[in-house]
């Protein structure tokens, strides 16, 4: 794979007590460090890249931008920020929202508590103390009575071991840990594996610069065109009018972003009716799409039309019948996770773009000239591995994490991650995780969730300060109710059904269960809010003051919003079909 440079030497920095000490400084981490400060505690952040950032720090490759519209993909803590950023295009891509990440770091002032290019390696809780010992692989050695992890969800690249890869005479790159000054594929024969979204993203862009283009796909995925386009000056000056209005919409929907949706049944409408809806959406473009009809994602005979539609959509874009075919998913639309593209299937018609099927006959090795399929060598210059992560608890494995009793958090969650709210794990006090497996995290917008669990951690560790407690911990009893929860939410969903990173089966044997929380973005903050109201229900606080006494709302407040009932109707509650796109 290539190699990074190494980072310039620094004196470990050691002994010094902090209130917080925080993993990451992507969206989850930057934010953490601005609210625990506003709030008066002390912080420092570890992060392993050579910037702020997170995933878009490493995720560079050719055409990487967002899939959520811009002007909702992005902070609603600050008013003044919401003001005085622009974003140029619907979807913004990787540099504007690196930039946007840098404007935050300096207009807050948040870099003096982060260090760049420190990955920690461990982090272990001293009973006695009450505090996190965190180590890192620069020699650092600090504590903190906190230990907030703000790792992201994909973060931990998936590189399977393909036979002979150190055979092979060219580069080999990983979407997710894309050098830092690009890669320039003119005139080269390139290979990429995989066809999930950061494939999807790059294919098209990489075969306009590439010689050739092989794509070797183990399962076509769905794809709706992004339409992405410059941003109307009007239409952000209208948003911009009353930015408060739009994000207040946006807390209350299923996913935390807001865009046109229809709760009706596709099954309730004919057949001319259901094409004419389908037109209509995939003309919006984008993730929305789901947003056709209410029960696509519950119902299979619903999921059939969209699915069909889509098909045909590839037909229509791809020349060859063959390939046509060969991208035409035939599972569960929207089950893994939907992607958004520009001209991707066209860029199938070009003549120097193949696509070979390794769905029956896996890839069997590497040679020094390419890679190797059926007994067919495919020559290359550069292979692409666009193989996804290890999601949602990948980058916990990465990291020594000790609790209670020498319990190591990758014995806990051997069978699979066990959480309290997605937020704390039983045995583990006074560690957060930051949009963690069993929180809505990657079903919703994600710097939504980032925000409400930051907002609510922050307020949790003021509340300690006000009561005097030393500790808090999640109780098991409490923890179980709330994996079975989310279990149980998952199951009237049809995204439960397939193989998908949601439920760790991209990786061979990791535990299939289904990580994050479908029961929608405002449902769970309602809980979050709940639980905080009633003095931290579920909660053990080991406090100098008796009980769990009602805490005061700080950066909560703005979270306590109402469901928005015309996509979040009561008849859905009690069903559990909130509709998560
Ligand atoms: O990863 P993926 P990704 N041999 O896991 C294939 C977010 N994201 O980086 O499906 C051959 O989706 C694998 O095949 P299969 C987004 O949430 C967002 O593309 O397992 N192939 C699959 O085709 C997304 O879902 C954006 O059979 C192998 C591909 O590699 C998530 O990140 C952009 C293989 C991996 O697809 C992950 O996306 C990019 C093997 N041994 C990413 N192993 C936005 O637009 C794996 N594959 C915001």
């Amino acid at each position: 794979m290539a190699k990074t440079p190494d980072p310039a030497p620094r004196t470990p920095e050691t002994g010094t007590a902090y209130d917080a000490i925080v993993v990451g400084a992507g969206f989850a981490g930057l934010y953490a460090l601005y609210a625990l400060r506003r709030l008066g505690f002390t912080a420092r952040a570890f992060e392993a890249g050579g910037g702020v950032g997170g995933t878009w720090y490493w995720n560079r490759y050719p055409g990487a931008r967002c899939d959520i519209d811009s002007l909702q993909y992005s902070y609603s803590f600050s008013e003044e920020l919401d003001q005085e950023w622009t974003w140029t295009e619907r979807y913004a891509p990787q540099p504007e929202i690196m930039a946007y990440a840098n404007h935050v770091a300096d207009r807050f002032d948040l870099r003096r508590h982060i260090r760049l290019d420190t990955r920690v390696v461990s982090a272990t809780f001293d009973e006695a103390e009450a505090r996190w010992t965190v180590e890192t692989d620069r020699g650092d050695r600090v504590t903190g009575r906190f230990f907030i992890l703000g790792v992201g969800c994909l973060s931990a690249a998936n590189r399977p071991p393909f036979p002979g890869m150190d055979d092979f005479k060219g580069p080999i790159y990983h979407t997710g840990e894309w050098p830092q000054d690009g890669v320039d594929f003119t005139g080269l024969r390139v290979g990429v594996i995989g066809t999930g979204s950061s494939a999807i993203q790059s294919i098209p862009i990489i075969a306009r610069q590439a010689k050739a283009l092989t794509v070797f796909q183990r399962t076509p995925n769905y794809s709706v065109p992004a339409w992405n386009a410059p941003l109307d000056p009007e239409y952000v000056r209208a948003v911009k009018s009353d930015y408060p209005a739009l994000r207040a919409k946006a807390r209350a929907r299923p996913t935390g972003f807001y865009f046109p949706f229809n709760a009706a049944s596709a099954l309730s409408a004919g057949p001319e009716e259901r094409e004419r809806q389908y037109e209509e959406f995939w003309a919006r473009g984008g993730l929305p799409f789901l947003g056709a009809y209410g029960d696509l994602l519950f119902d299979r005979q619903a999921n059939d039309t969209i699915a069909e539609f889509a098909r045909a959509k590839i037909r229509a874009a791809v020349e060859d019948p063959a390939t046509a075919a060969l991208l035409s998913p035939d599972n569960v639309f929207g089950c893994k996770r939907l992607c958004v593209d520009t001209g991707y299937f066209e860029t199938y018609n070009n003549p120097h773009v193949s696509l070979v099927d390794v769905s029956k006959a896996p890839i069997e090795r590497f040679t020094a000239e390419g890679i190797v399929v059926a007994g067919r060598l495919h020559p290359l210059d550069a292979v692409v591995c666009a193989t996804g992560f290890a999601a949602m608890t990948g980058s916990f494995d990465k990291i020594r994490i000790v609790g209670r009793g020498g319990t190591t958090l990758k014995e806990k969650w051997q069978a699979g991650p066990r959480t309290y709210l997605g937020l704390t794990v039983a045995g583990f006090p006074n560690m957060f995780i930051i949009a963690g497996p069993g929180s809505p995290s990657v079903l919703a917008s994600m710097i939504q969730s980032i925000e409400q669990h930051v907002d609510w951690i922050a307020d949790c560790m003021a509340h300690m300060r006000d009561v005097g407690a030393r500790t808090i911990d999640a109780r098991v009893e409490d923890e179980d109710r709330w994996v079975e929860h989310v279990s149980e939410v998952a199951q009237v969903s049809l995204r439960s059904t397939c193989s998908s990173w949601y439920v760790g089966a991209n990786i061979p044997g990791r535990p299939r269960v289904f990580m994050p929380y479908i029961g929608g973005f405002p449902v769970y903050v309602q809980r979050c809010n709940e639980v905080m109201d009633a003095g931290y229900e579920g909660f053990v606080l080991d406090s100098a003051r008796p009980g769990n006494a009602p805490p005061k709302v700080r950066l909560t407040e703005r979270w306590h919003v109402p469901l928005d009932v015309e996509v979040i109707s009561p008849a859905m509650l009690a069903a559990r079909r909130v509709p998560v796109v």
